[in-house]
């Protein structure tokens, strides 16, 4: 969905730094506990020091749902993590995005139309009973109520493994390996995964399967680009989306690092490509690199594979350890930068003068798919959750 964010008044656009602070903590002064303000882990500083929470997209979504004395919840993030909120929070509850540009272009790799396109073709060569539809979290409100109306789930990047091990029936004590891997495959169970190829390829090979179990659905080529025989034959069809940021980080970024850092440590999140994960001591999603940092030894080197935000306020927080974007020629999250100081005032003010500006709302028959989808996310945990 394409939705185009109006200028704002020179009232914000010329205001300096400073001005723009006092507009915000007026406003929420006057407001308090009727608004709560969201920051995503990528959001830049100016804009998370106003955070009453930090977190991941789900993790802000439960926070705003937990907070049923806030009427309006300021979601500092990009359009499917307020889609979320909303979908979550209680029907009394506003759930508005600063700057209505601030989309995700890994989610708008994927839409309804052409997830359907893809489940009917597949439907044609196998049986969709045996097909599990499998939606990151940085989906459409529209794709989420798809996986909830096919038996699918959601999952997060903190929680892809336990997703897709549900996905296929396969226990969440059960070793990784070969045996997994053929067990599943003798069952004729399959997995859908969109939009992020990356995440659903590292999570599938962590478990034991390899790339001759994969395929990759490309949306703009008649029949994915595949074959009857492809569509048949793999265990996963995986969509073919990428991440912009993640997608930078490269196998010379990894050994550059480790050149310069012998002893140091590579972390990289689950979005990064295979080539570049299979290198680094841990893989994980943007709590799990905090948790790593948080526990690593003083005096420690990382290189972080990750936007670039959240590494730098790891830098920031931890003196004590070495930690640097393994990208020299750092690419932050354009969409997520969109949330600035100016869009942030305005959308407070806005609130102090009884004018709920950028709501986002989802359809309710759409809601109450996508949250079927979500509540089975949460049943199905992970080592996150
Ligand atoms: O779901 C999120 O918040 C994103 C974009 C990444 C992560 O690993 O938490």
């Amino acid at each position: 969905m394409f939705r185009l964010q109006a200028p704002l008044p020179a009232r914000y656009t010329d205001a300096s730094d400073d001005e723009l602070a006092a507009m915000i903590g007026a406003a929420r002064a006057t407001l308090g506990d009727r608004v709560v303000i969201l920051g995503h882990h990528y959001q830049r500083d100016e804009v998370m020091r106003w955070a009453d929470a930090r977190g991941d997209s789900y993790g802000l979504s439960r926070f705003a749902a937990d907070q049923d004395r806030a009427e309006f919840v300021v979601f500092c993030g990009v359009t499917f993590m307020a889609e979320a909120a909303d979908i979550l929070t209680a029907p009394s509850q506003m759930v508005l995005l600063p700057d209505l540009n601030a989309g995700c272009s890994l989610a708008d790799m994927a839409d309804l139309d052409t997830v359907e396109i893809a489940w009917s073709e597949l439907g044609r060569v196998v049986d969709l009973d045996a097909v599990v539809p499998v939606t990151y979290m940085n989906s459409s409100a529209a794709l989420k109520a798809f996986v909830g109306r096919h038996r699918g789930t959601v999952c997060t990047s903190a929680n892809a493994d336990a997703a897709v091990r549900w996905a296929l029936g396969v226990p969440y004590d059960t070793a990784p390996g070969p045996e997994l891997a053929e067990h599943v495959i003798a069952s004729g169970r399959k997995v859908l995964f969109f939009p992020d190829q990356h995440l659903g390829r590292n999570t599938v090979y962590s478990l034991g399967f390899s790339s001759n179990d994969e395929r990759v659905w490309d949306p703009g080529l008649p029949s994915g680009g595949l074959t009857e025989a492809d569509l048949k034959e793999p265990t996963f069809l995986l969509w073919k989306g990428h991440c912009s940021v993640h997608q930078r980080f490269t196998v010379d970024h990894v050994e550059s690092f480790r050149a310069a850092h012998p002893d140091g440590l590579v972390i990289v999140h689950p979005e990064c490509a295979h080539e570049v994960a299979v290198l680094a001591d841990k893989v994980g999603s943007t709590d799990t690199i905090i948790n790593y940092v948080c526990r690593a030894a003083p005096g420690s080197a990382i290189g972080i594979g990750t936007e670039v935000h959240l590494v730098h306020r790891l830098a920031e927080e931890h003196p004590d350890l070495t930690i640097v974007s393994l990208d020299p020629l750092v690419c932050p999250c354009s969409t997520m930068f969109r949330i600035d100081p100016p869009h942030l005032a305005w959308v407070l003010e806005g609130l102090v003068a009884g004018e709920v500006r950028n709501r986002i709302v989802v359809d309710e028959a759409t809601a109450a798919d996508a949250r079927v989808a979500l509540a089975r996310m949460l049943e199905i945990g992970g080592s996150s959750f």
